[in-house]
């Protein structure tokens, strides 16, 4: 695989069904990327280690996934210049509302892009993070095009019961 673009993190391996909704969006675009746990309370320096060096590994964004107390984004954010968007992941006894504001209320300064709770937000996540990437690739913003008019057509071809 060629030199990763877009960076998937999280904060457990509890946390990868909903951060493989990204995984999968990266694959089905054919972007190059890496994806690994990285906690921000049980592995502090390897967490800071990655962010310092992600500019200079040509990381464009990096997907930063967490639950609970999700403290993970941001702090990758405060280590680094390159976009962070951040996933809340649901947690057991919050249902990620918790980590929802965790990720969302930066304080200003350090920016952190934040995506819904859940599979929806990893996806989401995933499409914006390829949509920054088609600003300097028409290519790949032809893929995003094709796939928005997918999405179209699978709405106008709904049927509901009770259509005559
Ligand atoms: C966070 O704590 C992780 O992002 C995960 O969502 C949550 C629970 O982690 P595990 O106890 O499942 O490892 O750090």
């Amino acid at each position: 695989m060629s030199t990763p673009l877009i960076g998937i993190i999280m904060g457990s391996n509890s946390d990868y069904p909903v951060m493989q909704q990204a995984e999968q969006f990266l694959q089905q675009f054919s972007i190059p990327y890496e994806i690994r746990v990285v906690s921000a309370h049980r592995t502090p320096d390897i967490m800071f280690e990655y962010a310092e060096n992600a500019r200079a590994r040509g990381l464009k964004a990096i997907i930063a996934g967490a639950g609970g107390a999700a403290h993970l984004p941001g702090m990758v954010a405060a280590k680094t210049t390159v976009p962070v968007l951040g996933v809340p992941v649901p947690s057991k006894y919050l249902r990620g509302e918790d980590s929802l504001l965790s990720i969302v209320q930066m304080p200003k300064g350090v920016p952190v892009a934040t995506f819904a709770i859940g599979e929806a937000g990893a996806a989401n996540a995933a499409l914006f993070a390829i949509s920054l990437l088609a600003n300097d690739n028409p290519e790949l913003a032809q893929k995003l095009a094709d796939f928005r008019e997918n999405q179209k057509q699978s709405v106008l071809n709904m049927d509901l019961p009770s259509q005559p």
